[in-house]
């Protein structure tokens, strides 16, 4: 179970153990008092993701917080973009990992400014964590903060952090019917890239069944489809996020 988040609260397993089998509807257990924590926890991120929004829309700053289950290929995906971007654009990256700092040495080899944020037992950044760590590296005017989240499918769906796009990243090797058993990470996200096509000849996976499972959640996504290894369809995710830093810069 998520240590902030509580996020197994209202599993089958938790209401096996929790002595409440009877099936009429009322909101107390028998000598208990019930507190609703997924609203509370996510009243107030919400109002901290807000705060951290404003920041960003004084200062146009770009902020895209990356999700996907663990080993996408998020890390990846930036080394390539800070490398082969840096020269034109300011980038800054927040590292979401529940241990180490693995992924920031990653991203500090490409001469990006990054700061590592470790959850503990948490499976999600919150708005709270990105708050703190903005004090950190202090972004400057019309630069773009890419959010690496923790490698979770479900709880960072939840958690906004004041970013202005969500990008899901699902590779080849995950099956391709994440999209259904996940929705909420799908129906919350803009775009949906699609990592690790040079693996395409060896698994199962359909790249038309991915998309139309996850148009059934979110109509409007948009997909690119990227090998982090080969560099396949990269230049399409840089058109798309110059095109968004433009709109970001002009607005
Ligand atoms: N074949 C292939 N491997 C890839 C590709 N992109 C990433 N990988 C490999 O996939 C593994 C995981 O990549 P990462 O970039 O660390 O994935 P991540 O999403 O950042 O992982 P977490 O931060 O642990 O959630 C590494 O061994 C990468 O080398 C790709 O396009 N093709
Ligand atoms: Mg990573």
């Amino acid at each position: 179970m998520c240590a902030t988040c509580g996020c197994d609260t209202n599993t089958s397993t938790s209401r096996q153990n929790g002595e409440h089998h009877h099936s009429h509807e009322h909101n107390h257990l028998h000598g208990k008092t019930i507190i609703d924590i997924e609203k509370d926890v996510l009243y107030e991120n919400n109002l901290l993701a807000e705060r951290n929004r404003g920041y960003f829309d004084a200062k146009n700053i770009l902020t895209l917080n990356l999700v996907s289950s663990p080993g996408s290929g998020k890390t990846s995906l930036l080394e390539k973009t800070l490398t082969d971007l840096k020269d034109r654009f300011n980038f800054y990256v927040i590292e979401g990992d529940q241990q180490t700092s693995r992924d920031a040495d990653r991203i500090h080899a490409t001469g990006t400014k990054v700061v590592q944020i470790n959850t503990g037992k948490g499976c999600h950044l919150d708005a709270h964590m990105i708050l703190h760590a903005l004090q950190g590296i202090k972004p400057i005017e019309n630069s773009i903060l890419f959010i690496e989240n923790v490698g979770n499918l479900i709880c960072p769906a939840m958690f906004d952090l004041g970013e202005k796009e969500r990008v899901v990243i699902i590779s080849v090797t995950e099956g391709d019917d994440k999209p259904i058993k996940y929705p909420d990470m799908f129906h919350t996200a803009h775009l949906c890239i699609i990592n690790k096509t040079d693996l395409l000849p060896y698994v199962p996976f359909s790249i038309e069944k991915a998309k139309e499972y996850a148009r059934q959640v979110n109509p409007g996504l948009r997909f690119i489809e990227v090998s982090c290894l080969t560099g396949e369809g990269l230049p399409e995710w840089y058109q798309w996020l110059k095109e968004n830093i433009l709109s970001t810069v002009q607005a």
